[in-house]
């Protein structure tokens, strides 16, 4: 039996005109495989349009692209459509969803549960990042792991992996980035643009929302917050909450951190997060969240001290901090 990397490739080499696409807010492996894929398809000779209804994020602008990202689905006509690294087909965003059952997809990805919504499904949760089943893809089709390709890649390899930090950096993404290295990648070039792409807004409001860190049960939890004051005063975006919560968990003996952030509603957006057998997913399941054993979140309709203390208690009984 042919394997799914070999399906794969095989699609590639008998069809062509590809619409690639990923889900929308992309993060580093969204985007880097998108591109990648890109490349992978230029190389092969084929027209392919790649596609995100939220654009390049300006933080990736860097990165050299195989062709334009369309932000609509006008005059991007395709025979096979790639989704990449989407758990569920509702994440390509809106325009796309409308249409998917149009065409054929070809659904790559690496997360628990993926529903296969594809005609095609490469789903396998031991890839770290998609971008390292695109590595795998080239490899199949014998198209070198180099230049532009090679940093599209490694994006989705770091981002995905916290850096080589979490759980999930295998051997394997380890030797996979060894040899983009020995290819000629860059690694503190490409890290200094994918890393340092903050601006004076957000310095501002994290030191904010640092201010208002506190903790409990006898330093095991570390609880704070944004409100949308904060935003304001700092001139900053949701988008610049995130990753504050991973911060708060680099207190020493803390087993747990949340992060409270103010909605537009005047709602509060909760995110969590833990180590080991620590289950937060469970905690924000209480109030109709979700998530992964040691990322989770939710939202709870309170004001801050209310949705504070009902989220500090939760905590402390669900994980036993008490
Ligand atoms: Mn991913």
């Amino acid at each position: 039996m042919q394997s799914p990397v070999a399906k794969i490739a095989d699609l590639i080499r008998r069809t062509d005109r590809f619409l690639v696409s990923s889900h929308a807010n992309p993060d580093g492996d969204a985007i880097g495989s998108t591109v990648a894929l890109g490349h992978i398809l230029a190389a092969q000779g084929k027209d392919f349009a790649l596609y995100n209804p939220s654009g390049l994020p300006k933080q990736y602008d860097w990165l050299q692209l195989p062709g334009p990202i369309h932000t609509t689905l006008a005059g991007a006509e395709a025979n096979w459509l790639f989704v990449l690294d989407c758990g569920t087909q509702q994440r390509v965003g809106e325009e796309l969803y409308r249409v998917m059952g149009s065409r054929p997809i070809a659904n790559v990805d690496h997360h628990l549960g993926n529903p296969m919504f594809g005609q095609f499904n490469w789903v396998d949760v031991s890839y770290p990042a998609v971008t390292a089943m695109i590595a795998d893809l080239a490899d199949e089709l014998g198209i070198p792991l180099t230049g532009p390709l090679a940093e599209a890649i490694y994006l989705g390899l770091v981002t995905d992996t916290g850096y080589f930090t979490y759980d999930n950096t295998t051997p394997s993404v380890m030797e996979l980035a060894a040899r983009l290295i020995r290819l000629g990648l860059n690694p503190g070039r490409v890290n200094a643009k994918i890393r340092n792409q903050w601006g004076l807004s957000r310095f501002r409001l994290w030191g904010e929302s640092f201010a208002t860190t506190e903790l409990f049960f006898g330093g095991q939890l570390a609880v704070a917050h944004v409100t949308l004051g904060m935003l304001e005063r700092t001139g900053s975006t949701a988008a610049d909450c995130e990753e504050i919560v991973s911060f708060l968990r680099r207190l020493r003996d803390t087993r747990a951190a949340a992060i409270l952030r103010e909605e537009p509603d005047g709602s509060y957006k909760f995110s969590l997060r833990s180590t080991g057998p620590d289950n937060v997913q469970a905690v924000a399941a209480l109030f109709g969240g979700g998530g992964h054993r040691n990322a989770a979140g939710g939202t709870i309709a309170a004001d801050l001290e209310t949705a504070r203390t009902r989220l500090i208690e939760a905590l402390g009984e669900s994980l036993g901090l008490v």
